[in-house]
């Protein structure tokens, strides 16, 4: 039997490796969700076995009806390398309970039912493929197994269940061979760390895959957290927002029954600004269609999304720092991220008199430059105001009406750009000076 340390020494052992294990995660910023199982079949979202309380044999029957068609995943995988993202997590195992590979410890799985191939092993070799690093989602929450609901009380039972549980991911962790992120998901019923016997198992699966990443939802905070359908930071760590395609739901539905809620281009450009600017990720999901090909409503957001990548993905992708302040720094029009010396502007509403005022900069400008194309572009800085005259009328980027600018400011080594909310006069807050 191995030795397992305490709650507070492994929690300074994985903060000591963090920063290598967490280095391409942090560059990446852009990632693929996929939500794809049983429920995919019905199109009634992935809760639908709970919500519409289906008998466990009925719903079982679902499994033969279950026929992702072949080569699926590398669909996946090739509109995720089309969209520039750079890694994908699979739901190897929902709530409903059925697993997507051959397990030994759940038969109710896709190689004894359904279309008798192990489409975990389908999808890693679609992600190697395409160059994309491996995620693999993984249920706590179980209604399909007889233990997942009694777990809660009867102690034989979750001792059964908590073995079920390591081992469905010790499979998962062994058999594919270099895994990127484990991920977590709906620690029910117990409601503590002990009551999943989560400190044990993660020192188990991370002696398996020492560079693995896992996220906040096994009930210990681990590498990063995950708000989910919203964009917002976490303070003083690594995050990642989850995000469904439409607001709706992760199972596939039927987009033209669910009208117009998917996200365009430039909704999902404003996300990523907001993981850029805030130094988070961005995990946007697809829920394929019932035969595993991909949302038809995905494909020309995500393609216009990676042309737009290609040109201005410095704006995006790599050593991003926190860049998001309180009230009056830079313009409303612009979102904006930061890396060392450079200041990306994202500009949403390019302005009608071709000028951009950004207020709070005190730091010295160097050059203001359109990053797609390189052209530089005219300022004047004064106090706490700089100043983009002239702006090109061609200027506003065609892919996706989203233009970078991006600014260089004079900053020697070892120092910050600095900055000053309502430098120049306190606009809205009662007569009260901010210095
Ligand atoms: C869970 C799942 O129940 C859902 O089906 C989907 O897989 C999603 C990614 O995760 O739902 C959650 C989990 C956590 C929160 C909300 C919904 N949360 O922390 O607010």
């Amino acid at each position: 039997m191995a030795q397992f340390v305490s709650k507070s020494e492994y929690e300074e052992i994985t903060a000591a490796s963090r920063d290598a294990r967490m280095a391409w995660w942090r560059e990446a910023r852009f990632g693929m969700f996929i939500h794809y199982g049983l429920y995919s079949a019905l199109g009634r979202h992935e809760w639908a076995m709970a919500s519409e309380n289906w008998p466990v044999n009925e719903y079982e029957k679902l499994a033969a009806g279950f026929l992702p068609k072949q080569g699926a995943p590398n669909e996946w995988a090739a509109l995720a390398k089309k969209a520039g993202m750079k890694y994908m997590v699979l739901t190897t195992r929902h709530h409903e309970g059925f697993s997507l590979w051959d397990s030994k410890v759940n038969p109710y799985n896709s190689v004894n039912y359904g279309p008798k191939r192990d489409i975990v092993r389908e999808f890693v070799e679609a992600c190697r493929a395409n160059n994309m690093r491996i995620g693999f989602y993984t249920s706590l929450m179980d209604w399909h197994h007889p233990d997942g609901g009694a777990a809660a009380y009867d102690s034989a039972a979750r001792k059964r269940f908590n073995d079920y549980i390591y081992t469905l991911n010790e499979e998962l962790l062994t058999q594919y061979g270099k895994i990127d992120i484990l991920w977590y998901d709906v620690a029910r019923p117990m409601e503590n760390y002990e009551g999943w016997n989560s400190l044990e198992i993660n020192q188990r699966l991370r002696a398996i895959q020492p560079d693995i990443i896992i996220n906040n939802r096994s009930r210990l905070d681990e590498d990063f957290g995950t708000p989910e359908e919203r964009v917002t930071a976490e303070k003083d760590r690594d995050w990642e927002s989850c995000m469904t395609f439409n607001g709706l739901s992760w199972g596939y539905v039927d987009s033209a029954q669910a009208g117009p809620h998917s996200y365009n281009a430039q909704r999902i450009l404003k996300m990523l600004a907001t993981c850029s600017e805030g130094a988070g990720n961005l995990l946007l999901n697809i829920g394929p269609q019932p035969d595993g090909s991909v949302p038809p409503e995905a494909v020309e957001p995500l393609t216009t999304v990676g042309k737009w990548l290609a040109k201005n993905g410095e704006a995006a992708y790599g050593k991003v720092s926190r860049f998001k302040e309180g009230g009056g720094i830079g313009s409303r029009l612009c979102s904006m991220s930061k890396k060392g010396k450079i200041v990306y502007l994202w500009n949403w509403i390019w302005p009608p008199n071709r000028e951009l005022i950004l207020g709070g900069f005190k730091t010295p400008l160097v050059s203001a430059k359109l990053l797609a194309d390189g052209r530089s572009l005219p300022f004047t800085q004064e106090k706490y105001r700089i100043i983009l005259k002239n702006l090109p009328a061609d200027g506003r980027e065609p892919v996706a009406g989203v233009t970078v600018i991006a600014l260089e400011f004079n900053v020697k080594p070892g120092e910050e750009i600095e900055t000053q909310r309502f430098a120049a006069r306190p606009p809205l807050n009662g007569g009260r000076v901010f210095e």
